[in-house]
């Protein structure tokens, strides 16, 4: 199980917006776990198991893999790190992925969102694609991801904004640019 003291800060944004470029960011500094739901399923995928042979086709079509499957890679993880202070990047992508995490496993502290133009995401999402290997990171996908995003993930950012829980941090700006903002969100949550 988790430590006492254990503590869950959401990591959200459009596809491409930075989440994890700036995860990594924080982790150089801060003592945190950092856990990107995609990674895990990435990585669940290249396992050959049977959970990933069916998430790599909902991926690759942009689509929600089943919640069960991301808690369980979530909530191992969690437990298997030892850590305590969480951020849980591209998680939950849907309201009652939301409620059903925190009911599950803990209530979120808060929730950083990274808002960045879509044109902007397109763009890094095709250039990064030249390179990453992703099976989502072509024109293609990269549509079906936004709308999924649009139509399921966004309403997670307005539940949390009437929870007064969540910052919205613009992505515009060069990664360092965007981090010094991180850091006084941070500072301000007391990570
Ligand atoms: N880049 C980053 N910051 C930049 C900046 N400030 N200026 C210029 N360039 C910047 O960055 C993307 C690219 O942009 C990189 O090349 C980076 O160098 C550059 P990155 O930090 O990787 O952005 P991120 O937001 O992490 O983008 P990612 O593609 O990972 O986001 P997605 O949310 O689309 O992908 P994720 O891996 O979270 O999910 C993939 C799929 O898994 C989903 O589509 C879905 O099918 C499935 N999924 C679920 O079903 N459920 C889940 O809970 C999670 C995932
Ligand atoms: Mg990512």
């Amino acid at each position: 199980s988790l430590p006492d003291d254990a503590q869950v800060v959401f990591v959200l944004g459009g596809p491409g917006s930075g989440k994890g470029t700036q995860c990594d960011k924080i982790k150089e500094e801060y003592e945190v776990v950092h856990l990107s739901a995609g990674d895990l399923l990435r990585a669940e995928v290249k396992s050959g198991s049977e959970v990933g042979q069916k998430c790599e086709f909902l991926m690759r079509e942009g689509k929600l893999v089943p919640f069960a499957v991301t808690l369980n890679l979530l909530k191992k993880a969690m437990i298997e790190s030892g850590g305590s202070f969480f951020l849980i990047d591209g998680f939950p992508r849907a309201l009652d992925q939301a409620a059903q995490f925190e009911s599950a496993i803990i209530p979120a502290k808060a929730v950083l969102f990274f808002d960045c133009p879509e044109e902007e995401m397109e763009k890094r999402l095709l250039k990064r694609g030249e390179t990453s290997g992703r099976s989502d990171d072509n024109a293609e996908t990269i549509r079906k991801r936004f709308r999924t995003f649009l139509e399921q993930s966004l309403p997670v950012k307005d539940h949390y904004l009437a929870q007064e829980k969540c910052h919205v941090i613009s992505a515009v700006a060069t990664p360092d640019e965007v981090y010094d903002n991180v850091k006084v969100v941070l500072e301000g949550i007391n990570a």
